[in-house]
């Protein structure tokens, strides 16, 4: 049987829903692929939903450190502009300061920078963040996303039926670095199984068949 979710991952996964965050009906991606569900942390600006997310965010961290084998260890927290800017100043507000005491905007310089990010679909979104901590001086230590989609890397000529790896896991590998999301693909189809139409849930594991990694 399917482990259950964590507890704090159905309350975002509720809050997620009930706040238009995830939204159900067919969507282009930044990837050019046709999704049956996107999620939108720039609709995050209501206070609760807010707070909903940055608890989210800081229960995924402490979940890791409290851990038996912890895989973060940072000293400040990065939101990629811009929907990643919130995201951070609300998860270091929520149940910081975190390491050494981060303050969102501080210099990157020699510090173990955790990046805070909404999606990961291809990974695009991410190589950009690390490539820019790295050119301010700062030691990428981890990412926590919101969503890994789970999705596999585009394939270089463009035929989306090859099999590729998944764009966290070569991130992992790429960059020696942990990433953590709250959910995953198949977290928000377990846990809205029964609860959305039967029709919603069959485009997303269809969707997932299609797009899914080969690791
Ligand atoms: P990659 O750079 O391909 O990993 O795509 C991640 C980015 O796509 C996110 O930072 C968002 O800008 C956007 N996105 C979402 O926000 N939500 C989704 O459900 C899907 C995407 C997307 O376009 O893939």
């Amino acid at each position: 049987a399917t482990p259950a979710l964590a507890l704090y991952k159905v309350d975002f996964l509720t809050a997620s829903i009930g706040g238009g965050i995830l939204k159900f009906g067919s969507f282009t991606l930044k990837s050019g692929r046709q999704s049956p569900y996107f999620f939108n942390a720039g609709d995050f600006y209501r206070a609760d939903l807010l707070r909903a997310i940055s608890t989210a965010y800081a229960k995924a961290i402490i979940a890791d450190q409290t851990s038996s084998q912890p895989s973060l260890d940072f000293d400040i927290v990065f939101g990629p502009a811009y929907k990643g800017i919130p995201l951070a100043s609300s998860t270091e507000g929520e149940e910081g300061p975190w390491g050494g005491g981060g303050i969102v905007g501080a210099p990157l310089n020699g510090k173990r920078v955790l990046i805070v990010d909404d999606v990961v679909t291809a990974g695009t979104a991410k190589r950009e963040a690390i490539g820019k901590i790295r050119d301010e001086g700062g030691i990428v230590a981890g990412i926590v996303v919101a969503l890994d989609r789970m999705e596999k890397l585009p394939s270089p000529d463009g035929d989306d039926s090859k099999a590729m790896p998944s764009a966290i896991g070569e991130i992992r590998k790429e960059y020696g670095i942990p990433v953590l999301a709250i959910l995953t693909l198949d977290d928000i189809i377990a846990g809205l199984k029964g609860k959305i139409s039967d029709e919603e849930i069959k485009s997303m594991e269809e969707y997932r068949q299609k797009y899914k990694a080969t690791d």
